[in-house]
């Protein structure tokens, strides 16, 4: 499908996702797509799945950690949407056969007691719009062939979004010092990373200031208890069949993924 403009990338988008098939970046076919058009390809994507029945449940950044954007070549934070399809329950297996490339990153999760409407907003501020703070996990799954894209690519294509977790035990963000909060990512026993909150632009709530203001500049806001994902605070890793990944906060609690997948991993499309 040739991409011309912001409809044809919109379903060059849809897709890639429908039928697991990774492409090459939107940005190699159609320079001009810029960061602007790239965020209204983002939105109509996302209005065909709340016309499809579902429905918004808040705003992840992407691109906030050192670690992320070394590894992804950008050094410039996105906000993408979240929508009540990515939420698995935490006990439920990521379903690897709908996905393309599976990786898995831990992350610091706000949900909103208030409504949180910038431009201006500063950290302090945000974080007194913060009812409880949860241990999340973010499975993304870029549409675009060995994660190889452009910020506009990626910003189009929803922030490589797929699914996400979030941990039971909700803390008030005055029981934890969120700079300090350590993660330790393991794979299968071995720990692959570690992190603390101040990865994320400093603090998560520096994150959740930048998303805010960010999403003003295009005319929106965030809403009481809308669920905000601050960003990966390590590297993504690849998440497999059977495989086990937990993230071990320090105040948080522990959150364990598996994957499954019920195609052998040799057979499978990617
Ligand atoms: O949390 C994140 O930094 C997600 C970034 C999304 C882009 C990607 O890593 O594919
Ligand atoms: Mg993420």
């Amino acid at each position: 499908m040739a991409v011309t403009d912001a409809a044809s990338a919109a379903r060059a988008l849809v897709e890639a996702e429908r039928e697991r098939a990774a492409r090459g970046r939107l940005t190699v076919e159609w320079p001009g797509l810029d960061l602007g058009t790239a965020y209204a390809v983002q939105r109509m994507t996302i209005g065909d799945r709340v016309r499809a029945g579902d429905r918004v449940i808040g705003t992840k950044l992407g691109l906030t950690s050192a670690a992320k954007q070394q590894r992804m070549g950008i050094s410039s934070p996105l906000t993408a949407v979240l929508v009540e399809s990515y939420l698995l329950r935490v006990d439920q297996p990521v379903p690897l056969d709908e996905l393309i490339q599976p990786r898995i990153e831990p992350e610091i999760v706000f949900v909103l007691g208030r409504d949180l409407e910038g431009p201006g907003v500063t950290a302090a501020a945000a974080l007194a719009a913060v009812d409880r703070v949860y241990a999340g996990f973010e499975i993304i799954d870029s549409r675009f062939e060995g994660y190889d894209f452009a910020l506009p690519d990626v910003v189009a294509d929803n922030g490589s979004s797929a699914y996400v977790v979030v941990g039971g035990n909700g803390v008030s963000p005055s029981d934890l010092d969120l700079g300090l909060e350590a993660v330790v990512l393991s794979v299968d026993g071995q720990v692959v990373a570690t992190a603390t909150g101040a990865a994320v632009q400093g603090h998560p709530a520096e994150a959740l200031a930048l998303a805010v203001n960010a999403l003003a500049e295009r005319g929106q806001a965030l809403r009481a208890g809308e669920i905000v994902f601050t960003g990966g605070l390590t590297d993504a890793v690849p998440l497999r069949h059977a495989s086990q990944v937990s993230a071990e906060f320090t105040t948080l609690g522990a959150l364990v993924v598996t994957g499954y997948s019920a195609v052998a991993d040799d057979d499978r499309k990617d």
